[in-house]
């Protein structure tokens, strides 16, 4: 996984929930008692899973809570499918009421993959008949008869598997999620088995040291992937590598800072593209970005356009979104342009209807469905959506020729 999977754990209150995060993270992080609606909050926790990497668990509060707060409660555990990649449903008590059929409908509406764990088999084990049903109403879903207090016993004996159960099926629904996201190949139909591609990559002072960012990483494995042959150089060597080809590559990919530079060394004939384009042609939303980036040619004067950071530690992306993105579209478009800027995953600002357009950094380090929940509350209020690389192209005059290079 490139990024972290957030998993959400769901279930009415007194479910196990708590202990579940327990038991997942071999920690006693989170309270648990007998007492329904002992978790009141959204509590997230990190822990490494094997064979599926760094993941986030989020105990939400029960989804049945009462009363004034119980709702608010009920209104943040709901807030939290829209930040996680995979849930996990618990009920117990071979039953699966109205309640939990609603909340499981609203999980799938958001083709979030789905574990229904049915706890405390220790007490009431599940039902052939009860699992048949659920298999038919939810055949999406993975199902599990478990009980988690019984494996936390076990753990406690240093018995190591305890979990194993849950982890399996953690495991065989975060690897299909996995081939649903990565799906196609970014370069399918562009690239193929012999052909040369050339990667450009700028090694400045921003670059990390001893590596390549992953979108570089990204596109040289999807070569090999396809049997084509990766070039890497900087924008430098692009002149002295082209010319030592007896054949022209398939495509040139640049970083996208670097695109002016490089589209005037790569002859109009060979392909061009940056790897911004590619990551958002592989997230999705490429449409929508492609049509938000030529309404980039509508600003007015004054307009106010909003820029939407996903990260908040990475300086690079900072540096980009902050400085270089508004002076380049102050610049090509000769509008005085006003920037609003929304760090991380806070909340977008009430009055989205005040701005013309907005720009969204390339979400490398936050799940696809963060993202693609921030893009549709955008595109459901009518405003234009690009992104850092589109704009920085359209800015430098070669957008229409690395977005052809997907048409
Ligand atoms: N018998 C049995 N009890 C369990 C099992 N798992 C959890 N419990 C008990 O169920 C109760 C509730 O567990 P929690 O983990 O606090 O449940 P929760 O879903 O987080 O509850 P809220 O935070 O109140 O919504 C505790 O008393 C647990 O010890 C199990 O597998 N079998
Ligand atoms: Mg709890």
């Amino acid at each position: 996984m490139a990024q972290e999977l957030h998993i959400g754990i769901f279930g009415k209150r007194n479910q196990g929930k708590s202990s579940l995060i327990n038991l997942l993270t071999g920690q006693s992080t989170a309270i648990v008692s007998e007492m329904p609606g002992t978790t009141t909050d959204p509590v997230r926790k990190s822990c490494e899973i094997f064979g599926i990497g760094k993941c986030v668990l989020v105990d939400t509060a029960g989804f049945d809570d009462e009363g004034e707060v119980g709702r608010l409660r009920v209104e943040k555990t709901r807030a939290v499918a829209d930040r996680i990649d995979l849930a996990v449903l618990l009920f117990s008590g071979d039953t699966f009421d109205a309640a939990e059929q609603e909340f499981a409908g609203f999980l799938q509406q958001r083709a979030l993959p789905m574990l229904l764990l049915h706890n405390k088999a220790d007490r009431t084990p599940l039902s052939d008949s009860c699992r048949v049903w659920l298999q038919q109403l939810f055949p999406t879903a993975a199902l599990l008869d478990f009980s988690v207090e019984k494996a936390l016993e076990e753990r406690e004996g240093l018995e190591e598997d305890a979990a194993l159960p849950v982890f399996e099926k953690l495991r065989a629904l975060a690897s299909a999620l996995e081939k649903r996201n990565t799906g196609a190949s970014v370069l399918d139909g562009i690239v193929s088995a012999g052909d040369a591609v050339v990667l450009v990559c700028p090694i400045d002072s921003q670059a990390p040291r001893d590596r390549l960012i992953l979108p570089q990483v990204m596109m040289a494995r999807q070569c090999l992937d396809l049997h084509a042959l990766p070039l890497l150089c900087q924008v430098e060597e692009l002149s002295a590598l082209l010319s030592s080809l007896h054949r022209s590559p398939a495509l040139v990919i640049t970083d996208s800072q670097a695109f002016r530079q490089v589209s005037a060394l790569v002859p109009a004939s060979i392909p061009l593209t940056g790897f911004s384009l590619c990551m958002a042609r592989g997230k999705g939303h490429f449409e929508t970005y492609v049509a938000g980036t030529r309404h980039l040619t509508r600003l007015q004067e004054d307009d106010k356009v909003l820029i939407l950071e996903s990260c908040t530690h990475q300086v690079n992306c900072q540096d980009i979104g902050r400085v270089k993105l508004p002076a380049a579209l102050r610049r090509a478009t000769g509008k005085n342009l006003r920037f609003t800027f929304v760090a991380g995953l806070d909340p977008l600002p009430d009055k989205l209807h005040d701005f013309a357009m907005a720009v969204q950094c390339g979400g490398c380090m936050v799940s696809d469905r963060q993202l693609s929940a921030r893009i549709e509350l955008l595109c459901s209020a009518g405003i234009p959506v690009s992104n850092y690389g589109m704009a920085l192209a359209w800015a430098n005059g070669i957008f229409e020729r690395a977005v052809s290079v997907f048409e």
